[in-house]
């Protein structure tokens, strides 16, 4: 009996056929992996800046954010550090709708997140416009812990989490692939969890 139950529970964390990414283990919690301390952004203080390789830069407050058109999409977290956590419900605005009214010039190929405190990860235009990237606020029905990156942050779940930079403050256009935070320490510069490109 007892050897019945583990091997339906060793199943359970193996069969995920095609869902999880070679390398990763699924997990319930939800790890809070911040290189330095949680930055706590005020509402009425916090903006985000659209610059770099546009015509004119623009910049949202928190008002005028969440006056954009709100998306809810589903998607599964890979970290590099091996952990995956699935069906994490995000709410927030589409990247089409975010940059909408943003004149990006002809030669802008990247962009690099810029957050509070610091941390940047760049992620080529293209994969910004994959359906499922997110600007999300909201976690599971409620809002995004600072810990976790509260008020907002991007989610680009087809791309290594660190590649979701938390507490976004500005978001800058860029022709180059340049390597953001974690890139010049030595991870992959585009971080595809389906082919396990973790470190470069
Ligand atoms: N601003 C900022 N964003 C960040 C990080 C960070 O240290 N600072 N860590 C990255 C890494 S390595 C991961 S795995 C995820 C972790 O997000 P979580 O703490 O919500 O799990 O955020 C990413 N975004
Ligand atoms: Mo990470």
């Amino acid at each position: 009996m007892a050897f019945d139950i583990f091997s339906r529970g060793k199943k359970q964390q193996e069969d995920h056929g095609d869902r999880l990414p070679p390398g990763q283990k699924v997990v319930d919690g939800w790890p809070v992996l911040s290189y330095g301390s949680t930055p706590r952004i005020k509402l009425d203080e916090w903006r985000l800046r659209i610059g770099g390789l546009v015509e004119e830069q623009v910049e949202f407050t928190w008002d005028e954010f969440m006056a954009l058109p709100q998306t809810t999409v589903t998607s599964d977290i890979h970290c590099v550090t091996h952990w995956s956590k699935f069906d994490n419900e995000w709410q927030g605005v589409a990247w089409p709708d975010l940059v909408k009214d943003v004149r990006v010039k002809p030669e802008a190929r990247h962009i690099m997140q810029h957050s509070y405190g610091g941390y940047t990860a760049n992620v080529p235009i293209r994969d910004m416009e994959e359906s499922g990237v997110i600007f999300a606020h909201t976690h599971n029905g409620k809002p995004i812990e600072p810990d976790h990156g509260g008020p907002m942050r991007p989610v680009v779940p087809h791309l290594y989490f660190w590649k979701s930079a938390k507490w976004l403050r500005g978001i800058e256009f860029m022709a180059d692939e340049k390597p953001g935070f974690w890139e010049m320490y030595g991870y992959h510069i585009y971080g595809d969890p389906w082919k396990e490109e973790r470190y470069s």
